[in-house]
């Protein structure tokens, strides 16, 4: 049923595995031919209620009407506080082995070892029916069902936090929701209140600098980077510790959207992140990520090369302390239901296992609490361990008796210990049989209110980042803050911001002071920031096309046996080709005939990668054929066009000699080559000068 499903949906590559709806063999099934109560009893009919006479009142006798309605009426759980906005995998996490000598855990330490994971993403200010593609936050929460228990890295896609404290989490968080008034904007950080608390936190600097770069928009799950923020700490099988950052790197590059292009999609497709993962996962060009660590010393001063490991505002550049990669991430199979997996999927940073701990990061200690709290008003009680998505993967023997939902029969009379009756079980588990026994670490000092002096420095980093990133990387981000800061109604909080700028760079408060009409105040940005490569997300040699799509715009004469041989070397590469034509149905007939996948008036630009012409399409001024060929040309994607396409793209205004086009007379391997390189490279920026106006790099 899975396939069928999967073939009329997108006309994606088929599975190179075929998918198969899996029921968890934990969870409780629906089963049986015919439909009951919920205690089983067989129903005769469920569209009509039970009436005194076909036109007569309904009666109260009726318990199946009322069985039913009353279960509609509760079937919503409350939206998560923060990261409502989601979606999910499940997929394998196999180790490297490459860990070994820093952490006892097994799932990292035994190389090959392969651990079942559940995945979700997120949004985190837009409520459970917002749009995918705003500027925000990404969660990426991973659950590895571990047999030493389950393991939650609870992790985001910015490697810093907006606070250092955890206490001011809900004031950050009722800064960035809609304001309480009018409940505007939705999903959306472009509003007074935000900008009022992170022109006054300065501490959020950092991560506003990554949120209004290209990483708050994502092109895709697939293509984003993951981290844990905070400091671990890793425990040997030796008892020897270390600090670690944990990192996810995407196999197929990291990538994003440009701004005018997420804000179509949050129109045109809301779901265009979460529909991308659940299409590559179902035409099984599968998600994967590579799990990095960079290794600091635990020598006791928490810190590493002046920065602070307990400050979740810092970094470590991947110069200064490079990523070990310990194991990959595959994503490749869809959840069977939204809400039974990824709605009631229960994250925690108190589930760890051993080998890993935690730090005095302020954030991670509150977040020990938060996580374990909010489930349960969120999923009704605390028995939320039980729910098929959230069992551990190994023996459970809690001791924790009854509460709401309990699944559990716990047999046995004595749910204490010691005990004299049921043979003094459960027993403890010393740290030889996997008990998890925290490293000795001494902890003293007078109970204060108050931060170390190094988490006074709020700029530092957000000007390496500034200075790191590639010149249209940096239009992009005044772009994003002149956008953002021209939403507030406020002026002094405008000019508050521009403030926090001009301590980060004077270029760029310049540019955006330029932008919202305002004088550029003078600040003391750090002149001797090293800047940080890695931090760019611009690449100059190709990376892989899988899961890329490529449209292919055609009419009934158009050349298909073309189409035919592109579609054969992208599906190789694990691309996928969509045929796009002013009409739907089929184009052509024999072994080249192609299934007309959009039709002008159901495609828009935001869906490829790269667009394409078929040689022989009949020409046309169709406006919606040069709207989607000037999108994708000012998005600066891959364009190309083959024969007398060429003749297509030239009347809808696209420069043939502008970067990233690709032109042949026919589909040969030069041509292909072209398109593909193209692809790898994401986007041809050198076309940003051409088709935006702003993107004149700042002098010097
Ligand atoms: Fe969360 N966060 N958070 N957070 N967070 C939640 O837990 C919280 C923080 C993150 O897909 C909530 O189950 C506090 C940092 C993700 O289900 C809640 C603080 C990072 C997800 C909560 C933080 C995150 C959450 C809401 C400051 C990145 C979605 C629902 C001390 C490292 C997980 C829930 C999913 C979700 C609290 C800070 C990531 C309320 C108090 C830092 C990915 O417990």
């Amino acid at each position: 049923m899975a396939s069928r499903r999967k073939s009329a949906r997108n006309g994606s590559t088929p599975s190179t595995e075929p998918q198969t709806e899996v029921v968890p063999e934990n969870a409780l099934r629906q089963e049986g031919e015919f439909l009951t109560t919920a205690q089983g009893l067989r129903l005769p009919d469920t569209d009509h209620s039970l009436k005194a006479g076909q036109r007569g009142p309904t009666l109260l006798e009726d318990f199946h009407l009322r069985e039913k309605i009353t279960h509609f009426d509760h079937e919503r759980i409350p939206e998560r506080v923060v990261h409502a906005r989601g979606a999910a995998a499940h997929g394998v996490f196999e180790s490297y082995g490459t860990a070994k000598d820093v952490t006892k855990a097994h799932f990292l330490a035994e190389k090959g070892r392969q651990t079942q994971v559940f995945v979700r993403f997120s949004t985190v200010l837009g409520s459970r029916g917002s749009a995918d593609t705003v500027r925000d936050t990404r969660g990426f929460a991973v659950k590895f069902h571990t047999e030493e228990g389950t393991f939650d890295l609870v992790g985001n896609n910015i490697p810093v936090f907006f606070i250092q404290d955890g206490i001011k989490f809900p004031d950050i968080i009722h800064a960035g929701k809609p304001h309480p008034d009018r409940e505007i904007p939705q999903a959306q950080s472009a509003h007074d209140t935000f900008w009022d608390f992170v022109s006054l936190h300065t501490e959020a600097t950092h991560h506003v600098m990554w949120a209004m770069s290209d990483r708050g928009i994502p092109r895709s799950y697939r293509t984003m980077e993951g981290f844990g923020v905070h400091a671990f700490r890793l425990v040997a099988d030796s008892g020897e510790t270390s600090l670690v950052k944990f990192h996810w790197k995407p196999v197929a590059g990291i990538h994003s959207l440009v701004w005018e292009e997420a804000q179509i999609a949050a129109g045109v497709d809301p779901d265009f992140h979460r529909r991308d993962l659940a299409d590559s996962i179902d035409a099984g060009a599968f998600p994967e990520y590579e799990l990095g660590i960079q290794v600091l010393p635990d020598d006791g001063s928490d810190s590493f090369d002046g920065i602070d490991l307990l400050d979740p505002t810092k970094i470590v550049p991947e110069e200064v302390a490079p990523v070990r990669l310990i194991g990959k991430l595959t994503l490749n199979r869809n959840p069977t239901n939204y809400f039974a997996e990824t709605e009631q999927v229960a994250f925690h940073t108190g589930h760890l296992v051993p080998g890993i701990e935690v730090t005095n990061d302020p954030l991670m200690q509150a977040r020990l609490f938060s996580y374990l709290d909010t489930q349960l008003t969120r999923l009704g009680g605390p028995n939320f361990a039980q729910l098929p998505i959230n069992r551990p993967r190994c023996p459970v023997n809690d001791m924790f008796r009854d509460g709401m939902h309990q699944h559990a029969v716990h047999p046995g009379t004595a749910p204490y210990r010691p005990n004299s009756i049921d043979a003094c079980l459960p027993r403890p588990a010393p740290a030889e049989d996997h008990g998890y026994v925290q490293v000795p670490r001494p902890i003293e000092g007078p109970a204060v209110r108050a931060n170390p002096v190094s988490f006074d420095d709020h700029f530092s980093q957000a000007t390496m980042f500034y200075r790191s990133l590639s010149p249209v990387e940096r239009v992009h981000l005044v772009e994003a803050f002149t956008f953002e800061l021209g939403k507030c109604y406020e002026q002094a909080i405008k000019e508050r911001e521009l403030l926090v700028l001009s301590m980060v760079d004077a270029d760029l408060c310049e540019q955006v002071a330029a932008g919202l009409g305002l004088p550029a105040p003078e600040g003391e940005p750090a002149n001797d920031v090293t800047p940080s490569p890695a931090l760019s997300q611009v690449i100059t040699s190709p990376g892989p096309i899988a899961g890329r799509k490529i449209g292919v715009v055609a009419s009934a004469d158009a050349d298909m046996a073309g189409i035919t041989a592109l579609r054969a070397e992208a599906t190789q590469l694990g691309a996928v080709v969509q045929v796009i034509a002013p009409v739907g149905g089929l184009l052509g007939r024999g072994r080249t005939q192609q299934i007309v996948e959009r039709t002008l008036l159901t495609a828009r630009s935001i869906e490829f990668d790269a667009v394409v012409v078929a040689g022989a399409t009949a020409p046309t001024n169709d406006v919606k054929l040069v709207l989607l060929l000037q999108e994708a040309f000012r998005h600066c994607k891959a364009i190309g066009a083959w024969g007398t396409g060429q003749d297509i793209l030239r009347a809808a205004g696209i420069v043939l000699d502008a970067p990233g086009v690709v032109l042949g007379k026919k589909v040969d391997d030069d041509f292909t080559a072209s398109l593909v390189t193209a692809l790898g490279l994401h986007r041809a920026w050198d076309r940003a000068e051409l088709v935006m106006a702003s993107a004149v790099p700042p002098a010097g």
